[in-house]
């Protein structure tokens, strides 16, 4: 792991991962020990590694698959949904399944199709239809917290579309945790710090089986076109999406994000040497500059 400059072993790389997540989930404030968690589940590696971290670290965690009806020609939302389902039996863990189309009468694709929205592609639809299914989930069924499993290639590219456009409503709320309001649960990504390939390493050290294909309509979409050329970045300066997405989070903390601040007038006053403004105590840096430089030169 370049970015973190450090390399472990299959045995303490599976105990570093939790080891980890315990610690984002103290350090955000994410859920306690005595909450009850839904972890939204796809049959993906990384909501599958979530479910496995938590159950591992002895968190109340049960899971919440929902059924798309997603074929795209090789059974996609049958295929996830066996594999959620044989994770959850294979560890004695508690899987709610909710099938869109027996709640609403279509699959994901048709709703998109007959509601007109999303411009061709159903994830407008698909996005709309998972929030509202999680959130209702969790509140009819008692639920303190959501989690999903977000990682920091997902967060950095997110976070990267929203700045392209300085989408500063999206900024303010993107995070580790999004507090509860009415109606809405507390929603948490206790993965958001890790790579992807991170992940992709968990689950195959720990022999989880995962659905490798994406889902068919994730093809060609902004979010996978940002994670390649955040990856572009990352070969050349290892750890830079790390730092994209931690630098803005600590902006986000202290307020500073957004707020104009009179920074070029701030605690200004006059070197005493030349009279240009300077925000240092004595000498502008450029007379300190000249003194030093004719100092060395008179020793
Ligand atoms: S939104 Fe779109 Fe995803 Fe829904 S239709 Fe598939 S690609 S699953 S994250
Ligand atoms: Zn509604």
């Amino acid at each position: 792991m370049r970015q973190h400059k450090l390399a472990l072993c299959k045995e303490h790389y599976l105990e570093w991962v939790p080891e980890q997540t315990e610690r984002f989930i103290k350090k955000y404030e994410m859920f306690t020990r005595s909450e009850k968690i839904l972890v939204a589940v796809s049959g993906g590696k990384d909501s599958l590694g979530l479910w496995d971290i938590l159950m591992r670290l002895g968190y109340q965690a049960d899971g919440l698959y929902l059924g798309l009806g997603i074929d795209g020609g090789f059974g996609y939302s049958h295929e996830s949904q066996r594999l959620a389902e044989k994770f959850a039996a294979g560890h004695n863990l508690r899987l709610h399944v909710v099938d869109i189309e027996k709640e609403y009468g279509q699959g994901i694709p048709m709703l998109a199709e007959k509601s007109h929205r999303g411009y061709g592609k159903p994830c407008a639809v698909c996005g709309l239809a998972k929030r509202h299914e999680m959130n209702r989930i969790a509140r009819d069924l008692g639920y303190d917290v959501l989690a999903t499993g977000h990682n920091l290639d997902d967060e950095a590219a997110v976070l990267f579309g929203n700045t392209l456009s300085w989408a500063s409503d999206f900024l303010l709320r993107q995070g580790p945790v999004l507090t509860s309001a009415a109606g809405l649960a507390r929603k948490v990504k206790p993965l958001c710090r890790f790579y992807e390939r991170e992940m992709t390493a968990y689950c195959l050290a720990r022999g989880i089986e995962y659905i490798y294909e994406e889902c068919p309509f994730a093809e060609g979409s902004q979010s996978i076109y940002y994670k390649e050329l955040l990856n572009q970045l990352e070969t050349n300066r290892p750890g830079v999406k790390l730092t994209f997405y931690l630098r803005f989070l600590e902006a986000r903390k202290s307020g500073e994000l957004f707020v104009e601040k009179n920074i070029g007038q701030a605690h200004l006053h006059s070197c005493p040497k030349c009279g240009q403004p300077t925000s240092t105590d004595d000498l502008c840096s450029f007379c300190r500059m000249i003194e030093k430089v004719n100092r060395v030169e008179t020793t």
